[in-house]
């Protein structure tokens, strides 16, 4: 069939000019977001801005592989943390069950998305998502330990059928693999532009989170500085993976800058209660 071979070539061609990343941003808001009518050849994008205590993002999005790029507009840190709701509950039903410490319930299914983002900065992280209900969610609770989506930071996603067969994942060139209590990385990180593809063992959920000391800190600095967040914090966020169960990797692309990084897991242990990076799920990375 020529027609349809010449139609795929054009497609080609637009996609290596740049035209075939859709790019769903806040004025968008209400509206279902459309999709290529041929194969996607890159994931659709999906543009969320964060601010002091919002989401403003579409209220609909076609299942398939998805970049979500948050901008955070606050002065504040936020992350972006998409949570499946199976078994019709609510995020109503989600919000009352968080006020409880401890594991989410099982409907309740962790899925990835773009970590922490530094005031007026951006990160970006692709997921698979299948369709359901979904809430974008920000456990950050900087400053003074109160997490943001209880003030304000969830925000409903209903993600439909897709009409059209999903990207293919993005190439990546690193793996972070995240168990009870490790990172794993399949090689060094350099510095430059990656995807790496984070992807979580069977066991408990988690999350990595990725930060740049300054010249000079340590983790010690940074643990010694957490608690009470008193000066000037000793690195600054730089994006990373939502919290996501085993089965659902999560693709981050970052730019890494020659220096110190630290891998943190922040989620509260399914035992104990303490934050992961407190069972050793923190690495401390030389990039060069
Ligand atoms: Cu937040």
């Amino acid at each position: 069939m020529p027609g349809i071979a010449r139609v795929g070539a054009a497609v080609g061609l637009m996609c290596a000019l740049g035209a075939c990343q859709p790019k769903h941003d806040a004025a968008n808001a209400g509206d279902s977001v459309a999709v290529a009518a041929a194969p996607a050849a890159a994931p659709v994008i999906v543009t969320v801005h964060a601010r002091d205590f919002a989401y403003d993002a579409p209220d609909q999005i076609a299942a398939g592989m998805t970049t979500f790029h948050l901008v955070n507009d606050g002065p504040g840190v936020h992350h972006l943390v998409l949570i499946r709701l199976d078994s019709a509950k609510t995020a109503a039903d989600l919000q009352a069950a968080i006020k409880n410490p401890g594991p989410l319930p099982g409907w309740a299914v962790l899925s990835g998305g773009p970590n922490a983002a530094e005031p007026k900065g951006e990160s970006t992280a692709t997921v698979d998502l299948a369709p359901g209900n979904y809430v974008m969610l920000c456990f950050v609770d900087i400053p003074n330990g109160v997490p943001h989506f209880a003030k304000g930071m969830v925000r409903p996603l209903t993600v439909t059928a897709a009409t059209t067969a999903s990207a293919a994942a993005p190439a990546t060139d690193a793996v972070v693999s995240l168990s009870d209590y490790t990172f794993a990385l399949s090689q060094p990180l350099t510095a430059g532009r990656h995807t790496i593809k984070v992807e979580t063992a069977p066991g408990q959920p988690h999350e990595l989170v990725l930060v740049q000391l300054d010249p000079g800190k340590t983790e010690k600095d940074l643990l010694a500085w957490m608690p009470k967040e008193q000066g000037p914090p000793p690195g600054h966020v730089v994006g990373g993976a939502s919290p996501s169960t085993s089965g659902s990797p999560v693709y981050v692309s970052v730019d890494l800058v020659p220096g110190k990084y630290l891998l943190i897991c922040f989620l509260p242990d399914g035992k104990d209660g303490k934050p992961h990076f407190m069972h050793g799920m923190m690495k401390t990375v030389d990039i060069a």
